[in-house]
């Protein structure tokens, strides 16, 4: 809704705050309850010290509906209202003296949703594309990420699907193609999962040299109790054809990229063999909400263990074919491009590595001498975590308590108890290793697109 900001301001003789009645009557006239039956929602007031003034923030469908509501403010003295926008308005417009962005029906306005990811305590990395990582002190908490402060990436604007006239098609390769509505969805068997999503291109502003692409730190990681149908599920319903190999998942997204004339998809494509190897699910529901429009409502892919690019979001179409998806996404984008000794060697990005962050201390942290904990997650695509260490400055390596349940999918919470005797600088190092065996690098290798980036963490704090 528009936002609006108004300014009152009546003479000193006729203060209305000065006769209680008047006053009492004004209280209750511009209380959030009363100002929502009037079609005004009411931001923030505040009303300057011996100036006779108030002013307030507010949203409205439109002005003529907020006049209205300012009736008994008017006959006390003088209403002035301006139109206003909110900061991330202003930023996706261009600037102070841009003009709002056009945002066509099919696609959430990226300025709200940007809005409510900064409310929610993201770290904006882009409006528009709507991009923004948690930090990460706020990874450790409940067991899953509450849905605001789940990272978000988006390639392009955010489609705003309507459940009630949603499908999922399901063709190619089959016996009998599919459209599956909603209801349709809900209907089969549900099941949830605690899974993990890490975007490949998590700590890639730590890659030296720096490489292009969105410069996230190292909170594009989240986890959440995903539900909805097995993706085998419905593909058994629309039955293999001869040859069947490969699934294409196409999201409801679209856009300009480099290098191409004509807007792309938003594609990925599985083979029906990795498939096999997941529980991939075609979900509705993260931590029991429906999908916010960001993570993809009404419906999205999530496969475990994988890189979140995999898990395609707004899914429309699931196209089965003989041949591996040939999508930019897939094919230009989310491969590892290493150099060694001069030779270049490519390799597509799959499974998420090993990885241990930690979320207490923060950096530059004051902790006190005594007792401490130190806390983090740690996480793999390949099995789920079998040890973390933990070395303070540039100690042994010690183990540290594995903390909750051990999912295959979903990170593992971790602490050591320790006491602090020595005041001054503390560096904190994790590292963990899955049960495949792997472990963490000090240095991830450096590729060109900055992916996979699974150094061991290092964090310095102070004791004090
Ligand atoms: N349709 C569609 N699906 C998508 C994307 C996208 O831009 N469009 N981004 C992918 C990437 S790179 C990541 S890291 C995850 C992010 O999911 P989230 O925004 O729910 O955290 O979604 C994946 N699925
Ligand atoms: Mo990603």
């Amino acid at each position: 809704m528009p936002l609006f900001i108004v300014h009152h301001r009546h003479s000193p003789e006729s203060c209305l705050a000065r006769d209680p009645a008047t006053g009492v009557m004004l209280l209750n006239h511009l209380s959030r309850p009363n100002a929502a039956r009037h079609g005004v929602l009411i931001k923030g007031e505040a009303v300057v010290q011996s100036s006779h003034s108030l002013f307030f923030i507010a949203e409205a469908a439109d002005e003529t509906v907020l006049q209205a509501f300012l009736a008994p403010l008017r006959q006390a003295g003088e209403v002035e209202v301006t139109a206003a926008m909110t900061c991330a308005a202003m930023v996706s417009s261009g600037g102070c003296d841009g003009r709002p962005v056009n945002v066509s029906a099919e696609a959430l306005n990226p300025a709200d949703a940007c809005q409510d990811a900064i409310e929610a305590g993201l770290l904006i990395h882009s409006v528009n594309p709507l991009n923004g990582e948690t930090s990460v002190p706020d990874l450790a908490g409940g067991a899953v990420m509450p849905n605001g402060r789940f990272y978000l990436r988006n390639h392009f604007d955010i489609p705003n699907l309507d459940g009630n006239n949603y499908r999922l098609s399901i063709g190619g390769l089959v016996e009998r193609p599919l459209s599956l509505c909603m209801r349709e969805l809900h209907n089969l068997q549900a099941e949830s999962h605690v899974v993990t999503l890490e975007c490949a291109g998590n700590g890639r502003s730590l890659f030296d040299p720096v490489v292009p692409g969105e410069a996230w730190g190292l909170g594009a990681v989240s986890t959440a109790e995903w539900t909805g149908v097995r993706l085998m599920e419905v593909i058994e319903r629309a039955g293999l054809r001869p040859g069947a190999k490969e699934l294409t998942f196409r999201g409801a997204d679209s856009g300009v990229v480099e290098g191409h004339g004509a807007p792309v998809r938003f594609e990925r494509g599985l083979s029906l063999n990795q498939i096999s190897e997941t529980d991939a699910l075609l979900a509705y529901e993260m931590n029991g909400e429906p999908l916010s429009p960001p993570h993809g409502y009404p419906l999205r892919l999530i496969v475990p263990g994988w890189y979140a690019v995999a898990s395609v979001k707004w899914l429309t179409e699931i196209i089965v074919t003989d041949k591996p998806c040939q999508a930019y996404y897939q094919v230009e984008k989310y491969w590892y491009h290493w150099v060694h000794n001069g030779h270049d060697e490519r390799a597509p990005v799959k499974l998420m590595n090993v990885r241990a962050l930690v979320s207490s201390p923060d950096e530059r942290e004051n902790l006190p001498r005594g007792e401490t904990a130190i806390r983090g997650v740690a996480w793999s695509g390949a099995g789920s975590i079998s040890r973390v260490e933990v070395s303070l400055n540039d100690g042994p390596w010690r183990e540290a308590r594995l903390v909750g349940a051990r999912r295959r999918a979903a990170w593992q919470w971790w602490e050591l108890i320790t006491r602090l005797e020595e005041t001054g600088p503390l560096t904190v190092r994790a590292r963990a290793t899955d049960t495949a065996g792997r472990t963490q690098p000090e240095h991830a290798a450096w590729n060109r697109l900055g992916y996979g980036n699974n150094s061991i963490h290092s964090v310095t704090a102070q004791v004090i």
